[in-house]
């Protein structure tokens, strides 16, 4: 098929809650939502990036400006009949891979369409339903953050996430642990400690975490080695790995024993999948992380979350957790029967994406051919 047209829509949604971690506070989400248009059909797919370079250096702006100089011109007009054509012509980009990663998981959701499959189809997917869990940002008081647990509890959530810093941790993680002693407790530092915080972490070791997110730099892999020599708790790694040679490189030196799955962060489906593969063969179990979505971002966690390798609960959420109203459709529900979320069956991602919604929250929008 021909690409014929891509848009791209600048989307600002307000956050049910202000979504607090160790690199800042969100309070609304935005993302690059870009859709590819060939033969009637629309392939959708989000571009992770944020306001700013708090969790990665791409910005929507910087995403804006890769995208429209240089991933989408030399695929306009051109043949595509795999996702590699696409990643092909713009092979010479160095990194950006959240910019990357809009524009060629829009192409999947374009040829699944194509087929009339569901991407999971496309992926390799296996399972039905994906288990998931809840992160949790960091709260006010040590009283908010339980009643937070509480609540999501109560929603039928069998896995926490809690966010952590220094000044925020073992104090937080220990009340919750004592409140629920066998609840899937786990805790994401977002880079904010350091090798010298070692004692720290092995006090963590008594509170029977399932692993500790990305404790040292976001650009750091031989330290993470080091702290996990020093622990029995798992160490998985979020922010460190951007591509296949990353996640090769942390297992190759035992950086970690788990890791965080970002399509965003390590480029789009293609190195989604190697990285898939590189993992299932060396025994390290994924789980597939979260970015605040909207539905389109969430939909395409949820059928590369249906692989084999996904043996851990992913942090994709029900759809009220993060907004009061989305701009696709359906609504993801928790299945509180066993924490999980129904992969969609339609074809493509399987969401629709509703104009006049996608119009309330857009703040620009640029279309190319
Ligand atoms: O580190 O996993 C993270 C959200 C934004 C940026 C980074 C992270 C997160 C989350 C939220 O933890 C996960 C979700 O989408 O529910
Ligand atoms: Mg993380």
């Amino acid at each position: 098929m021909k690409i014929e047209r891509i848009e791209l829509h600048h989307v600002s949604q307000p956050l049910v809650a202000p979504f607090r971690t160790s690199f800042g506070t969100q309070v609304t989400r935005p993302c690059i939502l870009v859709a590819v248009y060939s033969e009637g059909l629309v392939g959708w797919g989000e571009c992770v990036a944020s306001d700013d370079p708090g969790y990665s250096y791409e910005t929507i702006s910087t995403a804006w400006h890769i995208l429209g100089d240089f991933l989408i011109p030399p695929n306009l007009g051109r043949e595509v009949t795999t996702p590699e054509d696409v990643t092909a012509r713009y092979k010479g980009v160095r990194g950006h891979p959240m910019a990357k990663a809009g524009l060629e998981n829009a192409v999947w959701d374009l040829l699944a369409q194509a087929k009339g499959v569901p991407l999971s189809a496309m992926l390799g997917g296996q399972r039905e339903r994906v288990e998931v869990g809840v992160s949790i940002g960091i709260q006010p008081s040590l009283a908010e953050q339980l009643e937070k647990v509480d609540q999501f509890i109560a929603q039928g959530y069998r896995r926490v996430k809690m966010k952590i810093e220094p000044g925020w941790e073992m104090k937080p993680l220990a009340a919750v642990r004592e409140r629920y002693p066998n609840l899937k407790l786990m805790a994401d530092a977002n880079s904010a400690f350091s090798l010298a915080d070692a004692p720290l972490f092995r006090e963590m070791d008594a509170l029977n975490l399932l692993m500790i997110e990305q404790p040292l730099d976001h650009d750091d892999i031989a330290d993470h080695a080091k702290l996990q020599a020093q622990i029995k708790t798992p160490l998985c790694l979020d922010e460190s790995i951007h591509s296949p040679g990353h996640a090769r490189w942390a297992i190759e030196i035992n950086a970690c024993r788990i890791i965080n799955m970002k399509v965003g962060r390590v480029g789009g489906f293609s190195n989604a999948l190697a990285i898939h593969t590189l993992c299932q063969e060396a025994g390290i179990p994924l789980w597939c992380g979260g970015m605040l979505e909207t539905g389109v971002g969430r939909a395409a966690n949820l059928h590369l979350a249906s692989l084999p390798n996904f043996t851990l609960p992913g942090d994709i959420s029900a759809t009220d957790r993060y907004y009061h109203e989305d701009i696709a459709e359906p609504d993801f529900k928790l299945n509180v029967e066993d924490s999980t979320i129904t992969v969609p069956t339609g074809s493509g991602i399987g969401v629709r994406v509703l104009p006049e919604r996608l119009a309330k929250v857009r703040v620009r929008y640029e279309a190319f051919g």
